[in-house]
């Protein structure tokens, strides 16, 4: 019994410190704002940073303080507005959110209620709910609120003068930042391959044609769709071990007279920039190249002679990719369930997305904070998104 207490109070102790930091990481990306930047609709295609904010506090008061503590919510049907179902992002900087001191508010007030709730409940490994079973609601809080962190970051690219807490204001895909590293200081540290030059040619990796097992163990916080683990039959392909360059792209321009990724103009003497926070950064060829589309990256693919891996030919050859924690990478597949998927917790985090409308993303940007990129993890988007992280590496079939 007594040893039973320990465990759950200390992982209780672990996980109230780790939802302190990701609430940290929060409160430092938006600290250098005003409530008019906050509330700002800077793109059609990007949430106003209060929308984020406020979603954030409402899933944590609908998932911790109302499903798990049974209390009611603290603005009624507030809820509705923060639904990312019913409200696309061009609508949101209309909808009557919270805002300024009010907003501030309700993030403090929810993260109150929050910590009470964790006080009260069991989230032994074993717990018979299975939302607390591991702590599976508060992994899931922690790592949406990261989630959102990556959005935010999107948009902050469009704020005018905005500097990257932690840095001299640079951007992470310009070279300054190593791999992974979001800008804000981390209370842990987390294991990434080490920075280092791409090079313009990238060694490949042969993987020979087998069954593999993908997707996430049974135990341990993963996502529904990343669930059940299941073998899947590869036929032998290559796969660079580095993500695509910007110098790789740039020849791809120059051949074809492909579009820019997002946010780089010309500099009026024959090369690129890459603009963002109101700031002109010239174009790092040794980086990878990030903000081009599915559709973008698949015609990339096909003009080096290669093509966009498979996510499973992706997770199967994790173990030996550098550079993982660079770019969000694009891949072939559509987002659909795995065989024998079971929805969990709700059917909107993941199954009203499966079909072939999105394709799947894998591994993380700089962007992504390291506790969402494991290798089971499956990001997915609009073929047509540019705005994300993303960028490409090639692959090819294999003769055996
Ligand atoms: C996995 C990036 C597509 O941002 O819509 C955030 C993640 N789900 N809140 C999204 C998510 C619920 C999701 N993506
Ligand atoms: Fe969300």
């Amino acid at each position: 019994m007594a040893i039973a207490t320990e465990v759950t109070q200390s992982s209780k102790g672990a996980i109230g410190e780790r939802l302190a930091e990701a609430r940290r990481r929060t409160l430092e990306l938006i600290e250098p704002l005003d409530d008019e930047q906050l509330n700002r609709v800077y793109s059609p295609l990007l949430s106003p940073l209060a929308w984020d904010l406020g979603h954030i506090a409402n899933f944590e008061e609908l998932w911790l303080v109302q499903t798990i503590g049974e209390r009611e919510p603290l603005h009624g049907e507030l809820g509705r507005l923060y639904d990312a179902i019913e409200n696309p992002r061009r609508t949101r900087g209309e909808l009557p959110i919270l805002r300024d001191a009010e907003l501030r508010a309700y993030l403090a007030d929810v993260r109150e209620r929050a910590l009470e709730v964790l006080d009260e409940v069991d989230v032994d490994p074993d717990s018979p709910d299975p939302l607390l079973r591991d702590g599976f609601v508060y992994e899931m809080l922690i790592a949406h609120e990261q989630q959102h962190n990556e959005t935010m970051l999107q948009l902050l690219q469009l704020v005018d003068g905005y500097q990257l807490p932690g840095t001299s204001g640079a951007l992470g895909d310009a070279g300054h930042l190593s791999p992974g590293q979001m800008p804000v200081q981390l209370d842990r540290h987390f294991e990434y391959p080490p920075v280092r030059e791409m090079p313009r040619v990238p060694e490949v990796v042969h993987v020979p044609g087998d069954e593999y097992e993908v997707g996430a163990p049974e135990r341990g916080f993963a996502y529904d769709n990343e669930r059940p683990r299941h073998l899947v039959e590869l036929a032998p392909f290559e796969i660079d071990r580095t993500p695509a360059t910007n110098a790789a792209y740039l020849a791809y321009m120059e051949e074809t007279g492909a579009e820019p990724p997002l946010y780089w103009e010309p500099d009026g003497a024959g090369r690129w920039v890459l603009t963002s926070m109101g700031r002109r950064e010239p174009v790092d060829p040794s980086r990878p190249v990030l903000r081009v589309s599915w559709h973008e990256a698949d015609a990339f693919a096909r003009w080096a002679g290669k093509r966009l891996p498979t996510e499973f030919e992706w997770e199967a050859a994790r173990p030996h990719l550098d550079g993982v924690g660079q770019a969000w990478e694009w891949t072939s597949s559509d987002f659909v369930a795995y065989p024998g998927f079971e929805p969990f917790p709700y059917r909107e985090y993941s199954e009203v997305f499966f079909g072939d409308e999105h394709k799947v993303l894998r591994g993380a940007s700089w962007a992504t904070h390291p506790n969402v990129a494991r290798p089971s993890f499956r990001n997915w988007d609009l073929p047509q998104r540019r705005q994300i992280f993303a960028g490409v590496r090639l692959a090819r079939d294999a003769d055996a």
